[in-house]
């Protein structure tokens, strides 16, 4: 088994919802094991301003499946709970991304892991440090020193 993280995020739809919703999906997809989930996060939008508030939480797994079967099987969740995608960083009712899976470094097209903005985004880096204050992000240090220089991005935990 290999140990994997997970972001959650949603801003429609009840967000609260959405994200306890995918939780209870996680826990019960064959070949993941839920192993701990942060608390919920409100927080402000980043990257593209004009829009609600999110859900953000981060959840660690274990799971057998490769890192692409696991990013694919993330995005079926997503699709289940209603996803839709009418343009990059749109409103959204899930957003499941693999933030790290053990120490692996991949740089496809379609997965680049450790994630690469999640050390500076405070959405990602708040609820990570509270669960694994510890784990190592690639080159660019522990979650709880990269989570102490990201705050003031109006995260706070519910
Ligand atoms: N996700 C993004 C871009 N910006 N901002 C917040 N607060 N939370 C998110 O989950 C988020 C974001 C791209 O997926
Ligand atoms: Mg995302
Ligand atoms: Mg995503």
């Amino acid at each position: 088994m290999h140990q994997a993280f997970i972001a959650l995020g949603s801003n429609l739809q009840d967000p609260q919802a959405q994200v306890e919703r995918a939780l209870q999906t996680i826990a019960n997809t064959p070949r993941i094991k839920l192993i701990k989930a942060s608390s919920l996060f409100k927080t402000a939008p980043i990257g593209y301003d004009n829009q609600p508030d999110f859900i953000n939480a981060v959840a660690e797994i274990e799971t057998d499946l490769s890192p692409l079967a696991l990013l694919h099987t993330l995005l079926a969740i997503e699709a289940q709970h209603g996803r839709e995608r009418p343009f990059p960083n749109a409103p959204r009712v899930l957003d499941l991304d693999v933030l790290l899976y053990g120490n692996i470094e991949i740089n496809t097209a379609e997965l680049t892991l450790p994630h690469p903005r999640m050390h500076t985004r405070g959405f990602v880096m708040l609820p990570l440090a509270e669960i694994a204050p510890k784990i190592n992000i690639g080159k660019d240090g522990y979650a709880d020193e990269l989570a102490s220089k990201c705050d003031n991005q109006g995260v706070s935990k519910l």
